[in-house]
């Protein structure tokens, strides 16, 4: 039998796999056998287990097969059922496909640098590059000294002073809420609210949907759309499958994404103005009579009023603004009228996303679009969620009463803010100003759990904020730069060592689940999230919060609300549960009037436009920051999460300032200078990248490098963090926008570039 060590995968065994297969690009092609000892066949065959699991780096949660061999993890395979059979309106889901970052997700597990037992810092002094001295210490410490920080915190300034930095979950939550705190900030103003206002005012009454029935779609029309780009496999191969049964792709972006590299056409739009061109392609099929009466009278309202607001949007108007020729326009739009199903696909940070002042009014007008042409909740469009309906925690543990928390937050949430208001949802645009001027008052301790500094606007100045804090305790898997603003590290296990279930939201045409079991024991002295939290609000004094909760008959609830059991579920031949039920497509939709309103009374009453009347972005490029800035996401990369994976770096090991060739000429920079990027509020250093594939008045920097933590040894100061130079923003700042999202305006901000 082959040892463990010869058939781990190498670099050569992942480069042949990852560029011989095209997985690199992300396109999730099955990776093909190949010979000799140390091969898939030959570890697949040769491990003792295999366990049905999910991946977790991104939010795709593709169903995966891990191989383990003598206790140790040797090889992760795609989980051929996961939704991969083929009737036409069936979700292809991963079908057995991991992306380059799932493959590789081992190379994480077994990271030497991983957060590996608690510790507390002994450096008083915090700061970007200051070492915290960190010194391990006893789970029974760790917890002591966690909750006697906060309390002491908490005692002093009051339950406002605390706050959860972190995805909304059901057990940080109710430790908040038990403490008394309005304080739950999370990142969604950096990605989607945008997106989910529109949504949630004209068709959802709630979240925006992630699920499209792409492969179905006749004419792909996407505004920065990369679902090729991101390595998500099941958008993925939805989209090449379409492509594959004749389906037309036509990409605006600044720059020639994968997908637009993919596309029929690709039309280098100019930044922000998006909206215009949607717009004139309103103006274009109303005038024309070419959308779909039939939809459009029986389940939409507000037609009227459209008619009469799109009438002095023409193309030519739009031609201006966007840099596209009014012919072009003009075809695109009877293109999109004409070829059905067509539809507008929109994921989170692309046009429409809080990129720009008026990103929010464009995921209006993309709505619009795609209702005119009947494509919302129908086949070849956007489909609204059938996800399990399960109950949550508080339904299966009801909590005793909560304090009355005080309304204003330190992020400015609560402000003019009428849909996402005590949801679990946040600015970090605005959180430092906060913070730092004390503002609405002193905000001093915080349990940070799976977020990084590089993620907030103006990191530099987050960075001194969260230092700032009296008491921090940071929950992570990794010793990463939030980590190191720590007071207490509680490392927590790695998704490959623990157990439980996903439920579906890209692909939830009917409700399906996946199972999660450990592929291998804890290596270190992890404890897992629930489990934290739960110790720490009875060291705190909250343990009546918690009393009879426990993790086991919360799952079991769970699966008992939707017909199965975790019995069932662990010894499922497939590790997927799915309740398939046939398309109905939906008649009513959750807003006043029942219909898609193409008109928002929702926006109307709450003080918004009702329809998305043209504004600029924010900021136009100066004379001293002439350039416009995107932001890039590689396939191979994660966010911050990916640059310490010894694999994935091999391929993929810094980020650069990409700018066009003709720009380079330009401003006497040569591929591979190194060069400055600056905004209004700092500069980063690094390498030139010329290509022809974008603008020549644009520069991007793809996201997630720039670590400073000296302990991620791999990731340390490599590249730099495009977070440097996005603007935050004051409350008046942010109110002035007028975005019902409150979109952090990640690139509506100009950059000059200069020779290092
Ligand atoms: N591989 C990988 N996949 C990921 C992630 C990752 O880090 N790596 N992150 C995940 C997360 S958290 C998110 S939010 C999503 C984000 O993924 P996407 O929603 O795809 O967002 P981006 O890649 O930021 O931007 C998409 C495209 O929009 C273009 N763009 C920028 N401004 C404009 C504009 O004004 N008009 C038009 N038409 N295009 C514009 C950009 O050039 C880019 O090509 O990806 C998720 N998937
Ligand atoms: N400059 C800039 N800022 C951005 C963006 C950008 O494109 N550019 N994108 C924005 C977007 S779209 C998003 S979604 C946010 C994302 O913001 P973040 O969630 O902060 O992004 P990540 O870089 O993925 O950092 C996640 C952290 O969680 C840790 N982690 C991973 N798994 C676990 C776990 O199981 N438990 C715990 N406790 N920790 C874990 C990782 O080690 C990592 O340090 O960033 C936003 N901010
Ligand atoms: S698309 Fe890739 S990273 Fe995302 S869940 Fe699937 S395998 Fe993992
Ligand atoms: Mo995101």
């Amino acid at each position: 039998m082959t040892k463990p060590s010869d058939y781990s995968l190498n670099r050569r065994g992942f480069l042949k796999m990852a560029l011989g297969t095209g997985i690199a690009m992300g396109t999730g092609i099955s990776v093909p056998a190949f010979v000799k000892s140390g091969t898939r066949e030959g570890i697949v065959e040769e491990s003792e287990k295999m366990v049905h699991t999910y991946c977790s780096v991104c939010s795709a949660n593709c169903g995966l097969k891990a191989y383990v061999d003598r206790g140790r993890l040797v090889h992760l395979a795609g989980n051929p059922h996961d939704f991969a059979a083929g009737d036409p309106f069936d979700p292809q889901g991963a079908g057995g496909r991991l992306c380059v970052k799932g493959h590789t997700a081992l190379a994480t597990l077994y990271d030497p640098d991983r957060a590996k037992f608690p510790m507390k810092r002994t450096n008083p002094r915090k700061g970007m590059g200051e070492d915290p001295g960190f010194v391990k210490i006893s789970w029974d410490e760790a917890i002591e000294r966690a909750a006697e920080g906060l309390s002491r915190v908490i005692a002093e300034y009051g339950p406002e002073s605390f706050m959860v930095l972190s995805r909304s979950n059901p057990y940080s939550v109710r430790l908040g809420r038990a403490i008394g705190t309005p304080n739950f900030v999370a990142h969604q103003s950096t990605c989607f609210t945008t997106q989910q206002a529109a949504w949630r005012a004209m068709v959802t009454g709630g979240a925006k949907p992630w699920t499209y029935d792409i492969e179905n779609t006749r004419y792909i029309l996407g505004f920065g759309w990369d679902g090729l780009g991101k390595g998500k496999n099941p958008h993925v191969r939805n989209a090449t499958r379409a492509l594959e049964r004749g389906a037309r792709m036509v990409i605006l972006d600044p720059y020639k994404s994968v997908t637009a590299s993919k596309a029929h056409e690709w039309h280098p739009i100019v930044p922000g103005t998006d909206l215009a061109f949607c717009l004139a392609m309103i103006h274009v099929i109303i005038e024309e009579k070419s959308y779909d009466s039939a939809f459009v009278d029986e389940f939409t309202f507000g037609m009227d009023k459209l008619r009469h607001f799109a009438k002095e949007y023409t193309p030519g108007w739009a031609a201006e603004i966007t840099g596209i020729d009014a012919e072009t326009i003009v075809r695109i739009a009877r293109e999109f009228a004409s070829t059905s199903p067509a539809h507008i696909p929109s994921h989170k940070r692309d046009g429409a996303g809080p990129n720009y002042s008026n990103s929010w009014k464009l995921a209006q007008a993309q709505i619009i679009l795609n209702a005119l042409v009947g494509t919302i909740d129908r086949p070849g469009g956007t489909t609204l969620p059938r996800n399990p309906s399960m109950p949550g925690l508080d339904a299966v543990f009801p909590p005793p009463a909560y304090p009355t928390p005080r309304r204003e937050r330190i992020d400015g949430w609560e402000q003019d803010n009428p849909f996402f208001q005590g949801s679990i949802q946040g600015n970090f645009a605005t959180l430092a100003h906060g913070i730092l001027n004390e503002e609405p008052y002193p905000l001093k301790a915080a349990l940070v759990r799976g977020y990084n500094t590089t993620s907030f606007p103006h990191a530099v100045r987050a960075t001194e904020a969260l230092a700032s804090l009296d008491f921090m305790v940071c929950c992570e898997i990794y010793p990463s730069n939030m980590a190191h603003l720590a007071d207490v590290v509680l490392p927590e296990p790695h998704w490959l060592e623990i157990s439980g279930f996903g439920a579906r939201s890209y692909h939830s045409t009917y409700p399906q689940i996946a199972v999660r079991l450990p592929a291998v024991a804890p290596l270190h002295e992890t404890r897992g999230f629930g489990t934290i939290v739960m110790q720490l609000a009875e060291a705190m004094g909250y343990g009546e919060y918690f009393r009879g909760v426990s993790g086991a008959e919360f799952t079991d609830a769970q699966l008992r609300a939707i017909g199965t059991s975790w019995d069932e579920l662990t010894n499922s031949p497939t590790g997927i549960w799915e309740d398939r039920q046939p398309f109905q497509p939906r008649t009513e939709f959750n807003t006043p009037s029942g219909k898609i309103e193409l008109y928002s009374t929702v926006l109307e009453e709450a003080g918004y436009d009702p329809l998305p009347y043209w504004a600029p972005r924010r900021e136009q490029p100066s004379v001293e920051y002439p350039y416009h800035f995107l932001i890039g996401r590689p396939a191979m990369h994660k966010m911050t999460q990916t640059q310490n994976n010894r694999l994935i770096m091999e391929v993929y090991p810094e980020n650069f300032a990409t700018m066009n060739a003709k720009l380079g000429q330009k401003l006497g920079i040569r591929h591979g200078d190194e060069v400055y990027v600056e905004s209004r509020v700092g500069r980063i250093k690094l390498k030139a990248r010329l290509i022809e594939g974008i603008r020549p008045d644009c520069v991007q920097v793809v996201h997630g490098f720039g670590h400073w933590s000296r302990d991620m040894t791999r990731a340390y100061q490599v590249g730099a963090n495009d977070g440097d130079l996005i603007p935050d923003m004051t409350f008046a700042e942010m109110r002035k926008l007028r975005d019902p999202g409150m979109g952090a305006c990640m690139t509506d901000f100009g950059v000059k570039v200069y020779k290092a």
